[in-house]
């Protein structure tokens, strides 16, 4: 079995409405959409995307620049394929666009592979679960209003969420936590709720808000400070009740045992395209349990599911409905839980007529 073509395709999907958080504006995420076909027919995919498609072109070139090492070769070898990429990056480096493109290369053959095999993902990895916790993460942004807060907090619940992430790290404090409040009373106290900072605070600034929002009883603060000020987190952390969540804008099993050794975090948070795709995300996952660290995925709900399906220290899932449009298969919920899909590989394909 040999991969005899590696295309990609860039599409971009536009947000409900523009949005932002304490560092990003975003009107749309654009996607480049891997696939690789075997001479025996199998298909597998897998895809990178930057928000507004701000650089999406060089994430395609790169994915297209690395084809050489992909074409001819056995996509059950993805151990090979992943070594020899790894090794071609070594002069550009193993962060960023680089690392983008192999975590879709990456995540394409293991679907090929778990075609081949007629099995979930999930379960060639080795089963664990099939069904994890989420939380409802594709609203509450720092640009909504308080009523806008209180009513999309309410549709959430009334549509089965039992969690939902908001975003903090408004120019004052107080505005802060009037909006926790708004959002939790809106929810009441059964409903999971979660805090996302994207980094917008100091670690003094961090410590204030958290200690004033301990009363609302989090899930966790993410991202407090950023990303690489380990110790800021670590001080965050011992100095709060609440967990500290991070990790999505770090990069490989090297980033993240950075973070695991800084004592920086309660949950590992990688991201499956900056972390390194599937092979690399399950490096990541066994440091944590080596720290007695859970995890839980950023972002690409729908590939996390082959992870939190096989990880035994995965807590939960991030939903966000962004990606629902590039897929034939919806995600499927239960009780307000995910379904981890029980079909070959990732269990998600594109839909070609996707635009
Ligand atoms: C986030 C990151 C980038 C864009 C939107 C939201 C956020 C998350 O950090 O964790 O969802
Ligand atoms: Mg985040």
């Amino acid at each position: 079995m040999l991969i005899e073509s590696l295309d990609t395709r860039i599409v971009e999907l536009t947000l409900p409405r523009p949005i932002s958080t304490s560092i990003h504006w975003m009107h749309s995420v654009g996607c480049v959409l891997v696939t690789a076909r075997t001479d025996d027919g199998l298909v597998g995919q897998g895809y990178a995307f930057t928000l507004n498609a701000d650089r999406i072109g060089a994430f395609d070139e790169t994915i297209r620049g690395l084809s050489h090492l992909v074409i001819g070769q056995d996509p059950r070898n993805v151990g090979k394929v992943f070594a020899d990429i790894w090794a071609a990056l070594n002069p550009t480096g193993h962060k960023g666009i680089t690392i983008g493109a192999l975590s879709a290369i990456d995540v394409a053959l293991w679907d090929i592979v778990g075609k081949a095999a007629e099995m979930p993902l999930s379960k060639l990895f080795g089963g664990v679960r099939d069904r994890v916790d989420t939380y409802a993460s594709s609203g509450l942004w720092l640009s909504d209003s308080i009523d806008d807060l209180m009513a999309e907090a309410g549709r959430f619940v009334d549509a089965g969420f039992v969690g939902m992430k908001m975003r903090v790290g408004s120019d004052a404090l107080e505005t802060d936590v009037e909006r926790v409040r708004a959002v939790r009373d809106a929810i009441g106290p059964e409903t999971d709720l979660y805090v996302d900072a994207n980094q917008g605070l100091t670690p003094k600034q961090a410590i204030k808000l958290g200690r004033r929002l301990e009363e609302f009883n989090l899930v966790w603060i993410e991202e407090p400070v950023a990303y690489n000020d380990l110790i800021g987190h670590a001080e965050i952390r011992a100095a709060l009740d609440t967990p500290v969540a991070s990790g999505e804008t770090e990069y490989t099993r090297f980033g993240m045992q950075a973070i695991l050794d800084a004592r920086a975090v309660d949950v590992l948070m990688p991201d499956l395209q900056r972390v390194g795709g599937f092979s690399e995300f399950r490096r990541a996952a066994a440091l944590a349990s080596t720290h007695n660290v859970a995890v839980s995925s950023h972002f690409f709900t729908e590939y996390s599911l082959s992870l939190a399906g096989s990880l035994a220290n995965c807590i939960s899932v991030e939903h966000i409905d962004w990606f629902a449009p590039l897929f034939n298969e919806a995600l499927e919920f239960d009780g307000g839980q995910l379904v981890v899909a029980d079909r070959p590989g990732t269990g998600f394909t594109f839909d070609q007529s996707i635009r």
